[in-house]
């Protein structure tokens, strides 16, 4: 084996190796995602584990051959010589010129067939009236006798339509968990009353607007946050509500009124990081029902007499 082969079959090794080490750190340590609870959430982590694996192998094959460069090529103590100068190489330019276009494409069209896959439309979806504003979420349900809640209830594997808009600034929709996101934008800042707040019949057409749309179906009972993702002023942070996605049926008694939802942390404390709630909202079941978690316990003070 010449020396050069050598070289090369070693770093061949190194560089699969720490695409493995990177792609496996990045997506366990760094971008560790919330459980899936959506059909859509494996099309969209099927894209971002086809990133990391990519970020992870761009970075493995520059930095593999530098810190092996580094390490192994040492100048011999008293070698004054230059290295020898290299001009022109077309096979290697044409080599990283065509494959990161290859590459920028295949990536593209792998995005916009899952995007579209993503945003498509199901036959038996519901549509439900979103509405974002400073600082807080109103959710309509137009085929249910304009029934609102402060919470988002959705019922497991029926797929659902969001017709959104704004009251005043852009807000954006995020649901960590479905991995789905849309920007919320104001309709018409002069007059305000013009919202799906105005009851069910209220019908943006006649005033040229057209509601933001967002599809998924959330295949997970459980408890889930909606949380704004478009900087929006003070209470940005604040501008949370829960979302229920309830077995087929608990959200028939959450239509007839049988079945009262916990109240919205938001109302309750609007303190950001304030985990144990939500901990306590996932045990939440019609059975068991919903017990507020007791305050945290406070050291007994130590008597000093
Ligand atoms: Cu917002």
């Amino acid at each position: 084996m010449s020396k050069n082969a050598k070289h090369f079959s070693i770093v061949g090794i190194l560089i699969p190796i720490v695409t493995a080490i990177v792609y496996y750190t990045i997506s366990t340590f760094f971008f560790e995602l919330p459980e899936a609870a959506s059909a859509e959430a494996s099309i969209i982590d099927d894209l971002f584990n086809g990133h990391y694996i990519l970020i992870a192998f761009l970075f493995a094959i520059v930095v593999v051959p530098l810190v092996y460069s580094i390490s192994v090529f040492r100048q011999e103590e008293g070698d004054e010589t230059d290295a020898p100068h290299i001009h022109e190489n077309t096979t290697l330019e044409i080599a990283w010129t065509v494959l990161p276009i290859f590459l920028v494409i295949g990536f593209g069209i792998w995005g916009v067939t899952n995007y579209n896959a993503v945003i498509a439309s199901e036959p038996d979806e519901i549509t439900i009236y979103v509405q974002g504003y400073k600082w807080d979420w109103t959710f309509y349900y137009p085929d249910h006798d304009y029934k609102s809640d402060q919470a988002l209830v959705l019922q497991e594997d029926v797929p659902v339509l969001l017709e959104m808009q704004s009251s005043d600034v852009i807000h954006a929709f995020w649901v960590p968990g479905f991995r789905v996101k849309q920007d919320v934008y104001p309709y018409d800042t002069e007059n305000q009353a013009l919202n799906f707040a105005s009851g069910p019949d209220y019908d943006p057409e006649p005033y040229h607007f057209k509601p933001q749309v967002m599809r998924f179906t959330p295949v997970k009972e459980g408890v889930y946050r909606v949380r704004c993702a478009e900087i929006c002023g003070t209470s940005h942070y604040s501008m949370l509500a829960n979302v229920f996605v309830l077995s087929p049926s608990n959200y028939q008694a959450w239509l007839a009124g049988d079945y009262l939802l916990p109240p919205d942390p938001n109302l309750v404390n609007s303190q950001p990081g304030e985990g144990y709630y939500l901990d306590a909202l996932n045990d939440f079941t019609i059975e068991n029902g919903f017990t507020p978690p007791p305050p945290p316990e406070l050291a007994p003070v130590e008597d000093e007499g």
